[in-house]
C-alpha cells in the first residue's frame, strides 16, 4: 500500500509546485545542508587515497555491512578556466547529463518539484559485473554564501540522493533491474585571479573552479566486495575526467558566467 509521502508524490502534478509544501523538500533542504558540511571536511584519519592525476585526488573510506560495500569516496579537483557556477550546472541540468554520464542508458524527470530541484528516474549501463541497476533519486542545485569570505565569490553545491522508497512512477522492476542507493554532492567555488582594479571583462584565463565530489553508493542486491571497488576504482576517475573535460569545451566559447 502507499505511503502518505508517495500518495503526495503521486498526487502531485508535473508542473513545478511550491517549494516549501512538497513532500520531500524538508529532507531536500536537511540532506544538501548536511552533504555540503561533509564535502567540505578535510580528508584526515580513515581516508586513503586511491588516485592520483595532477590536481585531481580520490579518496575512499571503506566500510562494510554484513559483507556488503558500502564505501564513500572523497574527489577533489582544480579545473582551469571554468566556474563553479558552470561546473554545478552542467552537473544539475539534465540536458547536459548524456554529454558527460558515460555510464547512462535512460534518464526521465519524474517531476519538477521546483526550478532547482527535479526528481529523475535513470537506468545505468551494466558497468557492474551482476545485473544493471537503475536508481530514483532527487538532484538539488543551490548557491551558498561563503561563510569564510561573505563577499567572495558563492559556493554552489548540487546533491542528489536515491528515495529511500519505491516511486509509484518508477516502480522497482526486480529481475530486470537492481535498484542501487546514491548519495552524491558536488561543491564548486570560483576562484577569481583578476586584479580588483582592471575593469575588463572576466576572462576564462582569470577563473579556476574548486571541486569537490564525494559519494555514497550502496549497489544493491549482492556484489562480491572485491568487485564493487574495482568497479567505482575504475569509474569514479573516468567520470571526473569526463566531467571536468565536458564542462571545459561546452563552456569554452560562451561568455563566463559566475
Ligand atoms: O554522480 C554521478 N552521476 C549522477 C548523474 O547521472 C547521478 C548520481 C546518482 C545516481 C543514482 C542515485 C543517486 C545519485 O549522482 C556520477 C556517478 C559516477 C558513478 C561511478 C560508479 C560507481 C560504481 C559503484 C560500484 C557498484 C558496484
Amino acid at each position: 500500500s502507499q505511503t502518505d509521502d508517495e500518495r503526495a508524490l503521486s498526487d502531485s502534478s508535473t508542473e513545478a509546485s511550491a517549494v516549501p509544501s512538497h513532500p520531500l523538500w524538508p529532507d531536500i533542504e536537511r540532506i544538501t545542508l548536511e552533504q555540503l558540511t561533509f564535502a567540505q571536511q578535510g580528508v584526515g584519519e580513515g581516508w586513503e587515497i586511491f588516485e592520483q592525476d595532477g590536481e585531481m585526488k580520490l579518496y575512499k573510506r571503506e566500510k562494510e555491512v554484513n559483507g556488503l560495500v558500502q564505501d564513500t569516496l572523497k574527489a577533489v579537483h582544480v579545473v582551469k578556466g571554468v566556474t563553479g557556477f558552470e561546473m554545478a550546472n552542467c552537473f544539475f541540468q539534465p540536458e547536459y547529463r548524456f554529454g558527460w554520464e558515460t555510464t547512462l542508458e535512460e534518464m526521465k524527470i519524474i517531476e519538477k518539484v521546483s526550478d532547482d530541484a527535479i526528481l529523475f528516474h535513470q537506468i545505468h549501463k551494466r558497468v557492474w559485473p551482476a545485473s544493471q541497476r537503475d536508481a530514483v533519486f532527487w538532484s538539488h542545485i543551490r548557491q551558498i554564501p561563503d561563510s569564510e569570505n561573505p563577499d567572495g565569490e558563492p559556493i554552489w553545491v548540487v546533491c542528489n540522493k536515491s528515495l529511500a522508497k519505491d516511486h509509484p512512477a518508477a516502480p522497482d522492476k526486480k529481475g530486470k533491474y537492481t535498484r542501487a542507493f546514491l548519495t552524491a554532492v558536488i561543491v564548486c567555488q570560483t576562484i577569481i585571479t583578476k586584479h580588483p582594479n582592471d575593469e575588463d571583462e572576466l576572462s576564462r584565463a582569470e577563473v579556476t573552479c574548486k571541486i569537490s565530489y564525494c559519494s555514497h553508493v550502496d549497489p544493491g542486491g549482492w556484489v562480491p566486495a572485491a568487485a564493487t571497488r574495482a568497479v567505482y576504482k575504475r569509474e569514479y576517475p573516468k567520470f571526473l575526467r569526463k566531467f571536468t573535460s565536458y564542462v571545459i569545451d561546452e563552456c569554452q566559447d560562451k561568455p563566463v558566467r559566475t
